[in-house]
């Protein structure tokens, strides 16, 4: 397996000093490295598109050659600046991508992975060719050093975007892995438990990407109440306009829409529409970390989500820090004629034992379809 700090060393020796991009379980220790070692050279961005922007700027400051680095799901969010900014035909900014695999394909097979990887990982290295992106693949076992040698040249010498694809357990874990914190604030599962506990069943759920779907799944599987949840299992950002979407077409019923700091964060401009929506209960879990992938701080640490959700539009907007506070804004919620905004402040960490969703998920959408369809 590749050591983190080796890999970074090697980036360096290679002059790639400025790293910044969205954090992927895949290598998440060599993120959580970046974010604690590299301090003054690393940011972590909001999303992938704005990572290839500040990649571009740093561009433009020195001249030198910026890493992004991303899960492949959001090669999706970067296409755009990619294509219509650094691309040769553009401005041509060499930038150097290190890309996760999810849904990777191992001796022409695709290896097991969650359905929200599956054509994207099909698709990955087709659509690095078809952006005419030189590409390596690496694993645990591969000379990175050469890789990241041959295409920081070529990327030097062409003034062209590269990029290194990343397989399953290629890096070591590292002991700059985010630790659970210890605090007296509840866990998001914690704080999840109790938000379940206090919606009536009638009223639909939409949950963001990662652990809280898996969680909110477990506990609907206990108690058999699937059919009231859509679990948004890809689409990092966008389960508040699922749920405005939702809720503008289904006004008889109140929404809630179950989100995460990171994914709020990611597509934030949402709320411009969200907090129109009257019938809509905005319920951001926020641990301050992509914990469902490492644990690494977004950067949104200073940020009060819900004074931002207010200047949004949201008509009442609340932050609670223990489970008295949230399940009385819940009720509140539930009572008040317009929408309402809870940030809830959690701690980090989630138990290792999570299962997940047993059932294909045409199997959830036509039930949530269903569900939804009854007045
Ligand atoms: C477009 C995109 N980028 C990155 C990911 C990888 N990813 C999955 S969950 C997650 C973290 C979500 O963080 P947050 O919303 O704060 O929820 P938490 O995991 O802390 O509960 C990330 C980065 C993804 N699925 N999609």
């Amino acid at each position: 397996m590749i050591n983190p700090k080796k890999f970074i060393s090697t980036l360096k020796k290679n002059k790639i000093n400025f790293f910044t991009g969205v954090p992927d379980s895949m290598f998440s220790s060599l993120c959580s490295t970046l974010q604690i070692k590299e301090k003054k050279n690393h940011i972590l961005s909001s999303n992938e598109g704005s990572s290839v922007g500040l990649a571009i700027g740093y561009h433009l400051a020195t001249g030198k050659i910026p890493l992004v680095y991303l899960q492949n799901s959001g090669i999706g969010n970067m296409i755009n600046p990619l294509i219509s900014l650094s691309d040769k035909k553009v401005f041509r900014v060499p930038i150097f991508l290190l890309i996760g695999w999810r849904g990777e394909i191992n001796k022409k097979k695709q290896i097991y992975d969650e359905p929200q990887h599956l054509s994207q990982g099909l698709i990955t290295p087709k659509l690095l060719k078809l952006l005419d992106i030189k590409f390596k693949v690496i694993n645990n076992k591969s000379n990175f050093k050469k890789d990241i040698m041959i295409l920081t040249k070529y990327a030097k010498q062409k003034n062209k975007i590269v990029a290194l694809l990343i397989k399953k357990n290629t890096f070591e874990n590292s002991k700059y892995i985010n630790k659970f914190l210890t605090s007296n604030l509840l866990t998001r599962e914690e704080a999840l438990k109790i938000v379940y506990k206090n919606i009536p069943y009638r009223h639909p759920k939409i949950s963001t990407t990662g652990m809280l779907s898996r969680e909110l799944y477990e506990l609907n599987e206990i108690n058999q109440t699937h059919d009231n949840t859509f679990m948004c299992v890809g689409g990092m950002g966008h389960s508040i306009s699922i749920s405005t979407g939702l809720a503008l077409f289904k006004k008889s019923k109140k929404i809630f829409c179950l989100d995460g700091d990171g994914s709020i964060l990611m597509h934030l401009g949402a709320l411009a529409n969200s907090g129109k929506i009257k019938n809509l209960i905005h319920v951001v879990f926020n641990n301050f970390a992509h914990d469902s992938v490492g644990g690494q701080r977004p950067p949104s640490e200073n940020i009060e989500f819900y004074k931002v959700a207010r200047d949004m539009g949201y008509s009442n907007s609340f932050r609670v820090k223990n489970s008295l506070q949230l399940k009385n804004k819940i009720d509140f919620a539930l009572k008040n004629k317009k929408n309402t905004f809870i940030e809830i402040v959690c701690k980090k960490g989630h138990r290792k034992n999570l299962s997940r969703p047993k059932q294909n998920t045409l199997y959830y959408k036509q039930k949530f379809m269903k569900f939804v369809s009854k007045k």
